[in-house]
């Protein structure tokens, strides 16, 4: 790659995120070591893809340092180069008690901001004692306000990560000169004002987001809904809908979309590296013969699973020639353990699987293949490869990657090498649901389906399967073209471009 066509930052870079991208850890004993250090790299998505461009720019990584060797390896200031041997960039490690993560990161993060930026308003109440976890949420963003101030300088761009820092914009600009840029990309939907009023903290929730100089939403529907917010619930903002700018406190916050993108390529050679995708399938107890469906999720309520079940079974209900040819595979990951939703989801998911296979499934054949084993990254390519639908039915999600990373692994029969839209492709049929960011990007090529509607979701699912291969294959090459333009490359670039703009207008791009 061209290296002024990178996503190079415009200052000097200093990235504030929940989750470090390299964590340390003692070997395990029982391989005969005494405690030596391995270090686990970024396993994917944003951490992995940020990595290089803080390596590129020797910037400073601000995260929570989880990982039971984490200070055994850090300076007396939790600090520690990485990647190790290289010492390209500073890790800037902040330790937090069990209170602290038990509060600040389960509970006002996972349990109030989560479900109330999902639209679950009501399971904020089932959490109870919010004040406690607030208190705990706004000292640990004092915490790691307090670690950017070390580091910041005038020239410094501040490049804050999601929802677990909703109170750090105010607090860092408190703390820095303030030349310095602070910018915030907030990875999960807005809600709508009626939902927001559910906020048990909104005014300061706002005023902590107005620090920003720039606050970026994946598509433009959220960061509407944030102004209309901002007008209704904090007095003295001054909100400018048509600029995208509001005036609060002596600052202005311009908002910003960037739909997020993933590393294209990495999943399309992964894909293509797969020698026998059909040999994955026996391995999760799949017949090579099946026209296979796949699911691929976080355990969570908001990513529809329940919906997509009773779908699944509304569908064989209907197609009594689908049992025994049509399998489904679900992979879902324990996610936030321990929360009681969570629990209550998976309990549920899992009695569902097992009343609907006992209800279609004979001898040799299963409706739907359900696991929580981990799968490593490149067999995951291996069977969004091998899906013949790929079935993507959030009742609310940000963006979403696994509908892009399907896309990408979609790579043909017979071509060794070059990753490129244009290659020999396959041509799996994406149903997304029309409530994800993604759905601005795909929804034209994809089968759009509202997860609620039972009927409608079990008869595009017919749809997905009878259409023919000419048609998947234009739709599937249009949206590859997507995914590999809109990269996460393009993503980050797109952030460092905006703020570029803060400081000079004139440098502007192609304006929408
Ligand atoms: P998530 O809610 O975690 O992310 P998503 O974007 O789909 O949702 O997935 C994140 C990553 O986790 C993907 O790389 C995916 O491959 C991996 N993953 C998910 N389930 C997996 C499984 N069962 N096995 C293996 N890997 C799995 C949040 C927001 C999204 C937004 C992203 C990025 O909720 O809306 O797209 O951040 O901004």
């Amino acid at each position: 790659d061209d290296d002024d066509n990178g996503p190079g930052c415009p200052g000097s870079l200093i990235v504030v995120s929940n989750r470090q991208p390299y964590r340390h850890e003692y070997e395990s004993e029982s391989e005969g070591d005494d405690g030596s250090i391995v270090v686990d790299e970024p396993a994917g998505g944003l951490t992995a893809g940020l990595d290089p461009v803080v390596q590129e720019a020797n910037g400073t990584w601000i995260a929570w340092g989880d990982g039971e060797a984490d200070f055994a390896v850090t300076d007396a200031n939790d600090c520690v180069s990485v990647p190790p041997g290289e010492d390209a960039y500073t890790l800037h490690r902040i330790d937090l008690s069990e209170e602290a993560v038990s509060s600040y990161y389960y509970g006002f993060s996972n349990q109030v901001l989560w479900p109330l930026c999902h639209e679950f308003p009501d399971l904020i109440e089932e959490r109870g004692d919010w004040a406690n976890d607030f208190e705990w949420y706004r000292t640990v963003n004092e915490r790691f306000a307090d670690a950017v101030a070390e580091h910041a300088t005038a020239e410094s761009i501040v490049w804050i990560q999601d929802y677990h820092f909703g109170l750090a914009p105010r607090l860092i600009r408190e703390r820095i000169p303030k030349a310095a840029t602070i910018a915030h990309f907030w990875h999960i939907p807005w809600p709508t004002p009626e939902t927001f009023a559910e906020c048990p903290v909104s005014e300061e929730l706002l005023e902590g987001l107005l620090g920003n100089d720039l606050l970026g939403f994946h598509v433009d529907r959220y960061a509407r809904l944030f102004l209309e917010c901002v007008e209704q619930y904090l007095d003295g903002a001054v909100v400018d809908h048509e600029e995208w700018l509001v005036d609060y406190d002596e600052g202005t916050t311009r908002l910003a979309t960037a739909a997020m993108g993933i590393d294209a390529e990495t999943y399309d050679e992964h894909a293509r590296a797969v020698e026998d995708p059909d040999a994955l399938l026996e391995e999760f107890g799949v017949s090579p013969e099946v026209t296979l469906g796949l699911g691929v999720d976080r355990l969570d309520y908001s990513k529809g699973i329940p919906e997509r079940l009773a779908a699944l079974e509304r569908f064989f209900e209907r197609n009594p020639d689908r049992r025994g040819e049509f399998t489904f595979l679900q992979k879902a990951t324990p996610s936030r353990t321990g929360i009681p939703a969570y629990e209550r989801l998976g309990d549920l998911v899992r009695s569902e699987v097992t009343r609907i296979n006992s209800r279609f499934g004979t001898d040799d054949w299963q409706p739907i293949v359900y696991t929580e084993e981990y799968v490593p990254q490149e067999k995951l390519c291996g069977l969004y490869r091998r899906a013949d639908v790929m079935v993507i039915s959030p009742l609310l999600d940000g963006m979403n990657l696994v509908a892009q990373e399907f896309v990408a692994s979609c790579v043909g029969e017979g071509s060794a090498s070059g990753a490129a839209p244009g290659e020999p492709h396959g041509d799996g049929v994406l149903l997304l649901s029309e409530r994800t960011g993604a759905h601005e990007r795909l929804g034209a090529d994809a089968v759009t389906i509202d997860p609620t509607d039972t009927d409608a979701f079990a008869a595009e699912l017919e749809t997905a399967l009878a259409m023919p291969a000419s048609e998947r294959r234009r739709r599937m090459r249009s949206m590859r073209t997507d995914v590999f333009e809109a990269d996460l490359e393009a993503w980050m670039d797109s952030q460092f471009d905006s703020i570029r703009r803060l400081h000079d207008p004139s440098e502007s791009n192609d304006d929408d």
